[in-house]
């Protein structure tokens, strides 16, 4: 195996260069490496400065996630990064790409940082429930002062090169060629012959007394349920208040905490799961694509509006096909609407509002789609429309066109069959609000192609989604398994819990919001008017339990918060969710009624009801290659469903929990509930018997 960090002299200026692709991760070899050529570097005489620099798209962008927890060799990195700051040499460090948690240590530990004017730094290690490990807890506050550090790294947020400059992190900018201006500048700082400046030596200006108070509420408030949280405030106060050596321990401590807290492990888990997501493991990474330069849109509702912006604000130009004006022009206006509101939240610059917005054009006839590379489909939830809708875009699109449907549930390969064209049909079903949720389930017909598939998942990464790839069934994934999870929330209230104390077990445990206040925001009129299509195509349930208290309430005109009652009571225009005795009281009659008595119900109970079945149903999904790999499963409900990413998604759970375990409750609630809902799926059984986790099952 090659070193990966190489040393080549010219004209006196050593350069030491990283290349570890695809990103310079700062793995153990590299530390080493690292360590070994600025040590030959600096005794050798006719080096007069050293230049750090790297190979490929970027600098140094993190240490090697993988080697966390691992019991592999070790580096000492902090003697390395000794090693950099102690040389008498100038160490001038060369960034260019995205220099992030280990690359910007390593960078802060150089004497001087010159940067391409492109580059984006940052420390984003709370991102993976960790801290700064190599040294940025202290030396980033030393060179740009208390407040900033504190916030880049307790936001995880990166820098641009510019900002950089402005706050003192880096020396100097340069457009392009970032090696040859360190070098020069390296050059320059060599003859001054002046002792090379030595971050740890810098001292910090403390702050207002009031700032600790301050800061301990705003990252109590931020990283609720993160153990990092408070570990990264006593490490850059000690960076303020404590000798060097001493805010380094305490950092080593922290940062040892860290990585072997569950909340770490969910994190890093779900990192490596949303790149293995956009993977399909029978279609190679290089498989060719078709190219996608216009994009046409069916249906300026919520979700067709949501999806014209996704592309519009991607660059793509849109076309966006109603029935009628009217529709359309009371899509433009939500659409219109919602980037204002960005820019209003200084979330978009008005020039890039107004340039998505040109690129957005309507019609009220398919004939508009004739040159569009891609037509999506948000029309209602009904099956003879959509075939309908099908049939005419095979009538008037270009051979080679892609077409798709954003529906949540039904089935693709029947619409796939009202073409000619098969092969290019498939389903993309995009998240609300489309313009600001990741998830984007990518559907696979049962015809669809490899380049359809290849081109959806590229055009995932280029919108900024998370693609996840579902075969076809009802509900695909996310959806087929939130009916366990509302089904059992439901029949808690039946079983006499009331709605607040079900959603606070669920907030409680992580959800940014619980099953009950989501079935009134999203409105109870679409679950119910679900269920009658779902009847109508003879899919229907024969068990009342579970929908009987939302057709009760909408059959009262109680829909949600838009009609400012559905399970809870909402202030006129207001969202807060307040217990309703009206509501209690339709839930009463309703249970008297199918004879549920009410019973008392702790609040481990209510969790385990409703998180269990995601469990047990994504087994199912497993086993019937529905979905690739646990982790995609994992993606979906955290990306899709608020499934709190400190827990890792639903089978990273199950793991944490202990499967045997899981298959014990579930076994418990079966002998209550009886068999229909909590039989436990075969795979759960087997991989309980031969001791194994989910884990295993990834690739
Ligand atoms: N370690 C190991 N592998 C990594 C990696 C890392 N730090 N970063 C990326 N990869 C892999 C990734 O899995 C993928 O692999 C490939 O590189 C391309 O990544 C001591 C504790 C840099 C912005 O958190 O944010 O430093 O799927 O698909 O979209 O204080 O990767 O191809 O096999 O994401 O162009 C801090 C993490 C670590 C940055 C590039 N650093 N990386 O995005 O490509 S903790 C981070 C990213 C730390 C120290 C501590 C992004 C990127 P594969 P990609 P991309």
């Amino acid at each position: 195996m090659s070193d990966p960090v190489n040393l080549s002299v010219e004209d006196g200026i050593a350069f030491v260069i990283i290349d570890n692709p695809p990103v310079n991760a700062l793995s153990g070899r590299v530390a080493a490496g690292l360590r070994d050529r600025v040590t030959e570097a600096a005794a050798d005489p006719a080096v007069i400065a050293i230049v750090l620099t790297a190979f490929g798209r970027t600098f140094i962008a993190g240490a090697d996630i993988t080697e966390f927890g691992g019991d592999g060799p070790t580096v000492d990195v902090h003697a390395v990064l000794a090693v950099l700051e102690d040389c008498a040499k100038p160490v001038v460090a060369a960034l260019h790409g995205t220099i992030y948690g280990g690359g910007l240590e390593v960078a802060m530990a150089c004497h001087y940082r010159i940067a391409d004017d492109a580059a984006r730094l940052g420390l984003p290690e709370v991102k993976l429930g960790l801290l700064p490990g190599a040294g940025g807890t202290q030396r980033l506050p030393r060179l740009i002062g208390v407040a900033p550090a504190l916030e880049m790294i307790s936001t995880g947020k990166p820098v641009t090169a510019q900002d950089a400059l402005n706050l003192g992190l880096v020396d100097r900018l340069s457009k392009g060629d970032v090696r040859t201006v360190a070098a020069r500048f390296a050059a320059t700082v060599a003859r001054q012959k002046s002792p090379p400046p030595r971050t740890r030596t810098r001292t910090v200006i403390p702050p207002a007394p009031s700032f600790w108070d301050e800061a301990a509420a705003r990252i109590g408030k931020s990283l609720r349920g993160l153990p990092a949280g408070p570990h990264i405030l006593a490490c850059v106060r000690a960076a303020v208040e404590r000798p060097f050596k001493e805010g380094l321990d305490l950092e080593g401590q922290a940062f040892a905490a860290c990585v072997r807290s569950r909340e770490s492990e969910a994190l890093r888990h779900l990192f490596f799961a949303e790149r293995r997501a956009a993977r399909i493991k029978d279609i190679p990474r290089d498989t060719p694509t078709r190219p996608i330069a216009r994009v046409g849109v069916i249906g300026a509702g919520t979700m067709g509006g949501g999806i014209a912006m996704c592309f519009a604000s991607a660059g793509y130009p849109v076309t966006l096909v109603d029935i009628n004006e009217a529709a359309l022009t009371r899509g433009l206006s939500t659409i219109q609407g919602n980037y204002a509101a960005s820019v209003a939240k200084g979330r978009l610059a008005a020039i890039d509002r107004d340039a998505a917005l040109s690129r957005i054009r309507t019609a009220t006839d398919y004939a508009a789609f004739t040159d569009a590379d891609l037509v999506i489909e948000a029309a209602f939830e009904d099956m003879d429309l959509k075939l309908l809708i099908f049939r005419d875009l095979d009538r008037v699109c270009r051979p080679g066109a892609i077409l798709a449907s954003n529906t949540s549930t039904l089935n693709i390969d029947q619409m796939a069959a009202a073409t000619a064209r098969p092969g290019d049909v498939l389903g993309l079903h995009f998240f609300s609000p489309a313009n600001v949720m990741r998830l984007l389930e990518v559907v696979r017909g049962a015809a669809t192609t490899p380049d359809v598939m290849a081109t959806a998942m590229d055009l995932a990464r280029r919108l900024g989604k998370v693609a996840v790839v579902s075969g076809v069934c009802d509900g695909f994934i996310g959806n087929r398994m939130v009916a366990g999870y509302g089904r059992e929330a439901n029949l808690l209230m039946l079983e006499g819990v009331e709605p607040a104390r079900i959603d606070k077990a669920l907030t409680e445990f992580g959800f940014p919001m619980g099953p009950i206040a989501m079935g009134d925001m999203v409105g109870l009129d679409i679950g119910v008017k679900a269920a009658a299509e779902a009847e109508k195509a003879g899919r229907g349930s024969d068990d009342p339990r579970p929908g009987i208290i939302a057709k009760r309430l909408v059959a009262a005109g109680r829909l949600g918060q838009k009609t400012g009652a559905g399970l809870y009571r909402y202030e006129p225009g207001g969202r807060r969710p307040l217990p309703d005795p009206a509501a209690l009281a339709i839930i009463a009659d309703a249970a008297r009624e199918l004879g549920i008595e009410p019973r008392d119900i702790d609040d481990q109970e209510i969790v385990d009801r409703c998180i269990l079945p995601l469990v047990n149903e994504a087994a199912r999904i497993l086993a019937e290659g529905i979905a690739q790999r646990p982790g995609d499963i994992d993606i979906v409900w955290v990306n899709g469903y608020g499934f709190p990413s400190l827990h890792g998604g639903p089978l990273f759970h199950a793991d944490t929990i202990g499967l045997p375990k899981v298959l014990d409750r579930i076994r418990q609630f079966q002998d209550r509930h009886g068999p229909r809902y909590w039989t436990p799926a075969p795979l759960l059984e087997t991989l309980v018997a031969e001791g194994r986790r989910f884990a295993e099952l990834e690739d």
